[in-house]
């Protein structure tokens, strides 16, 4: 019986200058622009939806395309993240093999800061794409914990610049002292690879972004969404039938409105009521947004018809038994604004079931959660 050698591993060496600290730089900052818009976006997207008590009184209701823009900028930023992160992951991975792995407790903590950083990265990247196509395959809560995860990204990301700062520095710009050298003979050079990663970055941009800036809407071919694609050419996120609203249980609808003075009113009674119409879009915070227009009361007029003051906060709780979105609060600031409706009308056509029938929100610089649709009650708070 033969007796093998044990096998040696001896790690890999690594020359080429795509995983030089000048490559990890130049994609590296791209990279750190991308999270930082992300990261804003996403707070700011963040107090809008779930804002705490003492601010959702005073969030502002203008403009109206506020939540439109941060929202598809959130998303935009988000999966331009993808190809800079793999690229970055790609350029650095040597540094796995670098031996002896631990040289100090400084090193290990730099490591392990590394470690979260890639990890928080890898998972808001992953959970944000996912949920873009509205895909749950995990047991947690999505929104309470990309938000909780966004804040370690944050952290881990500034503590990994300030312990890279000096490299950073050196490298930043293609004079510094650490990028002299020639380029090495064989290999495809650095700017090759940077042309490569921000063709990837345009690509993915502009075959997603249509989702929510419609006029590229035509080029919109990897999003999952579509702005046209829809009943009344708008697209549904929950459909009545996912909901369980249907005609049979409208039968006898009304619109019932509590505050100092109760009032109920069918759907002619409000149809006979002031009709307003507005340019508002919904803008779903899965990342697609679309402009319509909406007819409808305004319901500034309900509140005042209800004998409430202005700025009135309200609840609008809608027909649907259950879902997340069943009950929506709505601050004073939105409540007060004339370009806030219940809807009766989406394009000039009575709204669709899957559109809110008989009766829907729509509320300028508004997360479209909260365009609660298939509405039964308000009241005044
Ligand atoms: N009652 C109720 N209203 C709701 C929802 C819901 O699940 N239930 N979904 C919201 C979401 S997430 C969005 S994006 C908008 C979409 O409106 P649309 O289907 O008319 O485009 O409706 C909102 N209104
Ligand atoms: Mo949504």
């Amino acid at each position: 019986m033969r007796i093998r050698p044990p096998i040696t591993l001896r790690p890999p060496r690594f020359t080429g200058r795509l995983h030089d600290a000048r490559t990890a730089t130049a994609v590296g900052r791209l990279l750190g622009a991308a999270i930082a818009v992300c990261f804003v976006t996403g707070v700011i997207s963040h107090y809008l939806q779930r804002p705490p008590d003492w601010l959702a009184g005073s969030l502002p209701s203008r403009p109206y395309w506020g939540y439109r823009l941060n929202q598809g900028l959130h998303v935009a930023s988000g999966i331009a993240a993808v190809p800079l992160l793999l690229a970055k992951l790609w350029t650095v991975y040597p540094r796995l093999f670098v031996r002896p792995a631990l040289r100090s407790l400084g090193h290990a903590l730099e490591r392990l800061s590394v470690g979260v950083l890639v990890a928080a990265a890898l998972f808001q990247l992953t959970t944000g794409l996912l949920n873009t196509a509205q895909w749950y395959p995990w047991p947690f809560s999505f929104v309470p914990v990309h938000f909780a995860v966004a804040w370690l990204l944050a952290g881990a990301l500034v503590l990994h610049i300030a312990v890279k700062y000096p490299k950073i520095r050196d490298h930043w710009s293609r004079r510094s002292p650490g990028t002299l050298e020639l380029p090495a003979a064989d290999g495809p050079d650095r700017r090759s690879l940077l042309t490569g990663v921000v063709a990837a970055v345009g690509a993915v941009t502009l075959t997603t972004v249509g989702q929510s800036l419609t006029p590229l809407g035509r080029l919109d071919l990897l999003a999952p969404r579509h702005p046209d694609h829809g009943p009344q050419h708008l697209p549904v996120n929950r459909t009545a039938a996912a909901a369980r609203v249907s005609v049979p249980a409208l039968a006898g609808w009304r619109l019932t409105v509590t505050g100092p003075r109760h009032y109920a009113l069918t759907l002619d009674e409000l149809a006979a009521l002031p009709q307003h119409t507005v340019t508002l879009p919904i803008a779903c915070v899965e990342g697609w947004s679309k402009s319509a227009r909406w007819t409808g009361v305004r319901v500034q007029d309900l509140v005042e018809r209800a004998g409430a003051p202005p700025g009135t906060a309200l609840r609008v709780v809608s027909l649907e038994r259950r879902g997340a979105y069943r009950v929506m609060e709505m601050g004073g600031g939105y409540t007060d604004d004339p370009l806030t409706l219940l809807a009766l009308r989406l394009n000039g056509e009575i709204l669709t079931l899957d559109h809110g029938y008989p009766a829907r929100i729509i509320a300028p610089n508004r997360p479209g959660v909260w365009q609660t649709k298939w509405v039964g009650r308000i009241e005044v708070l």
